[in-house]
């Protein structure tokens, strides 16, 4: 099973350190207090072992307001925390692999997408939405291979019909925009993770997006 309409559209993209001394649990609660409705945990630099007892704490507090954990490219932290799903970029296992796999075929699978050519049928068609990655130059991920612009949004809207969660310096302020490109879902790191009030930057947020 996969899921065929895609209901979030505010997506929180965090991890421990991009909280800059803020506790990532109750940042990633004030998140969804303001509106966040899916939380993705990404931790590049953690072992196994430590990122898998951050996911074990924060799917308490993602269960409890039935918003769906996704695992960045963990597929041990994925099946052991029994996440919603996980979310894989250009050089890690494929969608296509994971759905291979017994205990993550039936999650959500999100796929980066840095090249046009990712968007082939298999790869796609194995996704449950695509990150566009990313939007946006961004300070928070400089290992990027190119900005797709709001015109890069539009040309993949014309390619697929998979929603399309937008990612990479999005700001209260050109957030509406990335929506009418074609994004469906905005995801941020910085714009809740580093502020002073996440739940606030969060509702503001979403006001854009349901405008
Ligand atoms: N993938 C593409 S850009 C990015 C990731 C994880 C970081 C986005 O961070 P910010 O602070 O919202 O620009
Ligand atoms: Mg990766």
């Amino acid at each position: 099973m996969s899921i065929n309409t895609f209901p979030y559209s505010l997506y929180l993209v965090i991890s421990e350190a991009d909280c800059m001394g803020k506790n990532f649990l109750k940042v990633a609660e004030q998140a969804i207090l303001g509106g966040v409705d899916m939380i993705q945990l990404r931790e590049k630099n953690d072992s196994t072992e430590v990122f898998l007892q951050k996911a074990l704490q924060l799917i308490e507090i993602t269960d409890k307001y039935g918003v769906p954990l996704i695992i960045n490219d963990n597929i041990t932290v994925t099946e052991k925390v029994n996440s919603a799903g996980i979310h894989v970029g250009n050089s890690d296992a494929t969608p296509q692999d994971l759905r291979q796999r017994p205990l993550i075929n039936n999650k959500i699978i999100g796929y980066s997408i840095e090249h046009l050519a990712q968007l082939d049928n298999e790869q796609t068609a194995a996704a449950d939405y695509l990150g566009i990655s990313p939007v946006f130059k961004t300070k928070t991920k400089t290992d990027t291979v190119i900005e797709w612009g709001l015109e890069g949004i539009t040309q993949i809207r014309q390619i697929t019909k998979k929603p399309l969660v937008a990612i990479g310096n999005i700001h209260l302020e050109n957030a509406r925009t990335v929506i009418s490109a074609g994004a469906d879902c905005l995801a941020v790191v910085s714009a809740i993770c580093s502020v002073a009030d996440p739940q606030k930057a969060a509702y503001e947020l979403k006001n854009e997006i349901v405008k």
